[in-house]
């Protein structure tokens, strides 16, 4: 009887460690690169691009996007580096920043230029990107380590228990 209860008691010891360990496995550092595209678009009621200032990094697109405008509108970069053609109520142009390409693109609507419709693009120097791979493998083998740890101690104390209960069982 002793045995069972302290086998009882060991694992309701057990049971709260394991559930404070789980929750490590869920805090891997979140990767989510697949959107780099930001989207310039029209307020139509002012004459507007929305946003008319963006920062992005090279090797991103901004792409120049509206549909069932009033009036027709355009994007046209002042040295000619983008340009979306000629003014549309539906315009879906993108641009890509490539690399060494980095530095202020201004650009203009350009039947709504005089009214103010401009715009500039920003274009940050692309960030140097870490080894992946290896900064997994490494968090993998740290957190595997951790969870190793205070593991042992847990089962250590669980054979003392269960050994000294089977003791004085015997005693009995
Ligand atoms: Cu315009």
């Amino acid at each position: 009887m002793r045995t069972a209860v302290a086998l009882c008691l060991a694992l309701l010891l057990l049971a709260p460690l394991q559930g404070d360990l789980t929750p490590v496995e869920d805090t891997l550092p979140l990767q989510d690169q697949s959107s780099n595209e930001t989207i310039i678009t029209v307020d139509s009621t002012n004459l507007r691009f929305s946003p008319s200032s963006v920062t992005v990094s090279e090797g991103e697109t901004v792409r120049f996007f509206w549909s069932g405008q009033a009036l027709p509108h355009n994007a046209v970069e002042a040295n000619g580096v983008f340009n979306s053609g000629d003014p549309e109520r539906n315009v879906d142009y993108a641009f890509t920043f490539e690399l060494g390409m980095n530095g202020t693109y201004d650009f203009v609507c350009e039947p709504h230029a005089a009214l103010g419709m401009v715009g500039q693009i920003i274009v940050d120097p692309a960030p140097t990107p870490p080894p992946a791979n290896q900064s997994d493998n490494q968090t993998n083998v740290s957190q595997d380590e951790d969870m190793d740890t205070p593991a042992l101690p847990v089962v250590m104390a669980l054979a003392t228990v269960l050994l000294a209960a089977a003791v004085r069982t015997r005693r009995d």
